[in-house]
């Protein structure tokens, strides 16, 4: 039955309806008792796993296609009517000739399947931050996924009333045919098309696509941001809690820092650490001056491998109920789930990622180590389940935030923390991020790019007006949270970690919050302020101040050749489009480059 007399929605639909030719349309109401119907269809088809109930109550488990592991970000488009609006750092397809395309593999691909129509809200629904969108899809899956990672409900459309203000999203899987993968966004028109993939940020259209590349483009025009944000809260011993945000690059440790448990001579003092979200957050000015954060999602679409009791407690508790585990280990004897990293009692008897029997310490002919889990193995989690999930989490105005933090994977250069100057500098930091390439994306790992502000796969417009955006908004907003950069990721010649991250990342959100409360001096160096390193506190841990100054350094040829690094990419990238300031900015670290000593 149709949920709604909303003609744009009905016109809409009916669109697709025409196009996609399914079997049966199902429109999806959120319910518990839908969902469930949902599941036994899905798992009758082997299309889901269903695990074991006792150990894992509502949990399921999936498989995608071999070949539709990771966003594709080489078949991702920003279809905008004027190319210049998609800018330099997307893939850009002239809207009509994308709808063209995509309608003609579109044609009839659901024929003998159901479309299921799912209204979906990011952010609280009939909060001033809530976007409502509609997604069509051919998959169970999606579905599922979608109604943890969003708020799905009939309420969207009551609170839509006659509006056509929504995202009108669009999703089969076809056949899953590589060649013929395509990922469009369209601004203008609020759309998001999505064709031949069942994985993840390609699909659950709520996230990446919406949330922020539509997003991101919606809050240039609107005044407010869409980030790849995570955001948490620190609450000190007084009781006073102070929210921060931080964008890293996928699978760079945003859900770990998110969820991060803090090292004992922090617990002891009364410290704690609560999660607002941990992939993106809206952003908007409010009350004092002052930027305040949401995260519009509902749910985590965490990396599986590497998540276990000592890493990340707060999202191993979080997958124990109502989780979708997606590309992981699968134990029939148990009906459980297993991923590299988990523990060290890898199951003798299993089925890897591709479905294929495997056990610990298998390895190929050449003697090479077969993983069982894909490294980008995910689990789809409810934010509810979360036991560090701030109280904060629903409040509709949002989080006011004190500090922004952009960090990236980088071996070398960059040094543990340093704090911008100022905004301007700020936007300069994150402009300039690069980080080692992870498998979230298909492509090449561990090569270095440049991914400013974390975006680069996710921003809707030019890169060049985003980063004035960022000056710009700047400017608005008087109580400006300030911004800092931080690698946890630092090696020494052999490789080894020379910082021991997780929990102890916390060590610099203290150095951090006491900058932004005016409570500590730094030092100033041609890249920023830095930590006297006597200022980290180190309590607790097996670690002199001198291992701490080998990664509070910055080496000055290294940081000359950053900035040539940083000068070509700005030129041959943007051009006479980049904003001055930040031209400026480069010219002002050369300057203190050449002129101090670090
Ligand atoms: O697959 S997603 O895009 O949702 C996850 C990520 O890459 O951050
Ligand atoms: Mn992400």
């Amino acid at each position: 039955m149709e949920l709604t007399t909303n003609q744009h929605v009905l016109d809409f639909v009916k669109k697709y309806v025409d196009l996609m030719k399914p079997d049966k349309v199902e429109w999806i109401d959120g319910s518990k008792k839908q969902l469930n119907a949902l599941t036994k269809i899905a798992v009758s088809t082997g299309e889901i796993y269903k695990c074991n109930q006792k150990l894992l109550p509502g949990c399921l488990y999936h498989r995608t296609a071999v070949n539709d592991v990771a966003r594709v970000e080489g078949r991702t488009f920003i279809c905008s009517r004027e190319q210049k609006n998609a800018g330099p750092t997307n893939n850009w397809m002239d809207p009509k000739e994308a709808y063209k395309k995509l309608d003609a593999i579109a044609d009839g691909c659901m024929k003998g399947r159901t479309m299921y129509i799912i209204p979906f809200s990011m952010g609280k629904i009939g909060s001033p931050f809530a976007k409502y969108g509609i997604e069509l899809t051919d998959s169970i899956y999606v579905v599922l996924n979608m109604a943890i990672m969003t708020r799905v409900s009939a309420k969207v459309l009551a609170k839509l009333k006659d509006s056509d203000d929504f995202v009108r999203g669009i999703h089969s899987k076809v056949t899953l045919d590589e060649e013929n993968r395509y990922i469009c966004q369209f601004p203008e028109d609020n759309t998001i098309y999505s064709l031949n993939s069942g994985y993840g940020g390609n699909v659950l259209l709520g996230k990446k696509c919406f949330a922020l590349r539509i997003a991101s483009y919606q809050g240039w025009k609107e005044g407010w941001m869409a980030e790849h944000m995570l955001i948490l809260g620190v609450q000190k011993p007084d009781g006073d809690i102070k929210y921060i945000t931080a964008a890293f690059p996928s699978a760079c440790g945003k859900t770990n820092l998110a969820m991060l448990i803090p090292p004992e001579t922090y617990t002891k003092k009364g410290y704690k650490v609560f999660t607002v979200g941990d992939d993106i957050a809206w952003i908007r000015r409010g009350k004092g001056g002052m930027l305040y954060a949401v995260n519009p999602e509902n749910g985590f679409f965490g990396v599986a491998p590497g998540t276990n009791e000592k890493s990340n407690p707060n999202a191993l508790a979080t997958t124990k109920k109502d989780t979708i585990f997606t590309n992981v280990v699968y134990i029939p004897s148990t009906k459980t789930v297993w991923w590299e990293g988990l523990d060290k009692n890898p199951p003798k008897n299993a089925l890897d990622w591709k479905g294929n029997k495997w056990h610990g310490g298998m390895v190929d002919a050449d003697g090479k180590p077969v993983k069982g889990a894909h490294p980008n193995s995910r689990f789809t989690a409810p934010a509810k389940n979360c036991p560090c999930l701030s109280s904060e989490f629903e409040n509709p105005k949002g989080v006011p935030i004190s500090a922004i933090i952009f960090g990236g994977r980088r071996a070398k250069a960059a040094p543990l923390v340093y704090e911008a100057r100022d905004w301007k500098h700020g936007v300069f930091v994150g402009s300039i991020m690069a980080s080692e390439t992870t498998a979230a994306a298909a492509g090449a790992v561990g090569v270095v790019r440049h991914d400013p502000m974390a975006m680069l796969p996710f921003c809707g417009y030019n890169m060049a007006d985003y980063f004035q955006h960022w000056l710009d908004m700047g400017k608005k907003v008087k109580n400006k949270p300030k911004i800092f950069n931080v690698n946890w990721f630092r090696t020494d010649d052999e490789g080894n970690f020379l910082w021991p991250g997780f929990g102890d990342n916390m060590r610099v959100l203290d150095w951090i919050i006491q900058r932004c409360e005016d409570a500590v001096d730094a030092v100033e160096t041609p890249i920023g302020y830095m930590p006297k390193p006597e200022d980290i506190n180190l309590e607790g841990l097996d670690m002199s101040v001198e291992d701490l100054k080998k990664i509070l350094d910055c080496d000055k040829k290294v940081w000359l050749a950053e900035a040539e690094d940083i000068e070509n990419y700005y030129r041959t990238k943007f051009g006479d489009t980049l904003p001055k300031e930040l031209y400026a900015e480069l010219a002002k670290l050369k300057k203190n480059l050449r002129k101090r000593s670090m």
